[in-house]
């Protein structure tokens, strides 16, 4: 069976990182193997969460692992506590990737134009670091924004966030996935996936739905991360999350449910394994 290293923290309420990505990736097939960097209470977005930061435990659990020889099909990693952190799980790179396996790294930092209220700018540089040694990144918008050292403004254009996505590859990345990105018009979003090795740009829209729901970002990645994993090509792995995505918030907007609880993602994890409907994905040119 495949396994994959999921580090991210353990949030207690709130369906976010751990808590999404082990049910995603366990029903798509795979054995999701934990490395948690902090555990709260709930997530940070919630008012006074409390916060465990595993820092000084992670480097012992990685001692034991290498001890017990592992190889991981991918290592995914999220949330991170702190940049003492981001060192450690950066050296993790180092030694468990191999000519067969491949990293993701999601930047977690902010969103809605603001960094989480445990980010610091030293995060970000970390951030970027670990970014240079992922084979696929996928930063919101406001993401995609800090790592360039740019201002996190919503009001961006079709091009320059296809812009962003070429300059976020410098860094590194073969696959640069950008989410929350502009639509073609204001009743829709974009998700943009910009494929380094033959220059192509992909876009899926979808119907914007007025609700956020914090973890969006957390399944979307696990989704990707599943789906390369299985071969999918890059529109194809872009289609199924974009599609999951949509159908965890249209199962979960109905209800007068708290926004920060996250989407009802249990009642849709079916969609996972079932073939998609349709293929949404298309070609993006940019004239010159
Ligand atoms: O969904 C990203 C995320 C992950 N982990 C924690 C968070 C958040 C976003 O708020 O607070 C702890």
């Amino acid at each position: 069976m495949k396994k994959i290293a999921a580090i991210h923290d353990l949030s207690g309420y709130g369906r976010a990182s751990l808590t999404v990505a082990i049910p995603i990736l366990t029903h798509m097939g795979y054995q999701v193997c934990p490395l948690p960097t902090a555990i709260l209470s709930a997530h940070s977005e919630y008012k006074d969460f409390r916060s465990l930061d595993l820092t000084d435990y992670m480097e012992t659990f990685i001692e034991h692992w290498k001890e017990l020889n592992l190889h991981f099909d991918a290592i995914y990693t999220g949330y991170l506590a702190s940049v003492k952190q981001m060192g450690i799980v950066s050296d993790f790179f180092d030694y468990f990737k191999d000519n067969n396996n491949f990293i993701l790294v999601d930047p977690v930092l902010g969103d809605h134009g603001t960094l989480y209220s445990s980010m610091t700018p030293d995060m970000i540089e970390g951030m970027r670091q670990l970014c240079s040694k992922a084979k696929v990144i996928t930063p919101n918008l406001t993401e995609a924004a800090f790592l360039l050292g740019r201002n996190p403004r919503k009001e961006i254009s079709v091009e320059e966030a296809v812009k962003w996505c070429n300059q976020l590859s410098e860094l590194g990345p073969e696959h640069v996935i950008i989410t929350s990105a502009p639509g073609s018009n204001t009743c829709n979003v974009a998700t943009l996936a910009y494929n380094k090795l033959d220059g192509r740009t992909w876009r899926v829209l979808c119907d914007y739905v007025p609700a956020s729901y914090p973890g969006t970002g957390d399944a979307f990645a696990s989704v990707i991360t599943g789906c390369m994993l299985n071969g999918d090509s890059l529109p194809e792995a872009l289609d199924r999350a974009v599609h999951f995505i949509n159908m965890g918030i249209k199962s979960t907007f109905g209800y007068n449910h708290n926004p920060l609880d996250g989407m009802n993602q249990e009642k849709v994890l079916h969609y996972l394994n079932e073939p998609l409907p349709y293929y949404k994905y298309e070609l993006v040119t940019i004239e010159n």
